[in-house]
């Protein structure tokens, strides 16, 4: 682990209480549009993200460290290596209304799903975007390779950031998971 790094940005939340969740996806899914959404209940002017962004808020009792990591060609392998040290749970955004993108983002996901920092943790997949385009979320799990996933708990959220629908019942999903999965871990190896 780089120590600048670790120095730089808290990249595992201090209390065992609080939950680190990491996002990726497609470019242009959607990525920031729903860590914005989650956060301020509102979606700034969108920008590509060069790296990532971070944000911190409380849902159902707990904070939520969600990152949102750039899937950009030249950086993702450090990004992705660096940055999703101590995550508990796992976020990928497809862009329902793109379904040429889909093979490419199935791509993708089994790059993050073999990184070992994420072994094991749930994977809470949204199908973004509803709002232009109507879907057949088994299908859509079928394309991206989904039903094939043996390592970890998944589940497909159709959302979109319009008018936020799916997107907390998505994150309901996953804080279930992550605490399903903790409840199995002995309490002393839960710190870091
Ligand atoms: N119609 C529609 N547009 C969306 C939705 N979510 C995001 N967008 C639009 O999609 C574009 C990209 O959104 P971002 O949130 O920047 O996507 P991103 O995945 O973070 O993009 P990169 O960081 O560049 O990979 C913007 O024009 C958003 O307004 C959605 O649910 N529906
Ligand atoms: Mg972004």
């Amino acid at each position: 682990m780089n120590n600048l790094l670790l120095k730089l940005f808290r990249i595992i939340p201090r209390k065992a209480d609080d939950f680190k969740i990491i996002m990726g996806g497609s470019p242009q899914s959607g990525k920031s549009s729903i860590l914005f959404q989650l956060k301020f209940k509102a979606i700034p002017t969108p920008v590509p993200t060069l790296a990532f962004n971070k944000e911190i808020f409380k849902h159902r009792s707990r904070y939520i460290h969600l990152w949102d990591l750039s899937s950009h060609p030249k950086r993702k392998f450090f990004i992705w290596d660096n940055l999703s040290v101590g995550a508990k749970g796992l976020i990928f955004v497809a862009d329902s209304s793109e379904p040429e993108s889909i093979p490419t983002a199935k791509e993708e996901l089994n790059r993050i799903l073999q990184l070992e920092t994420v072994k094991g943790i749930p994977l809470l997949v949204y199908a973004n975007k509803i709002d232009k385009i109507e879907i057949e979320p088994a299908d859509l799990a079928k394309d991206l390779g989904l039903f094939k996933i043996k390592d970890r708990e998944w589940f497909l959220q159709p959302s979109s950031t319009e008018d936020r629908s799916g997107l907390f019942e998505g994150l309901d999903w996953l804080i279930t998971e992550i605490r399903k999965s903790q409840a199995k871990i002995p309490e002393n190896s839960q710190t870091e």
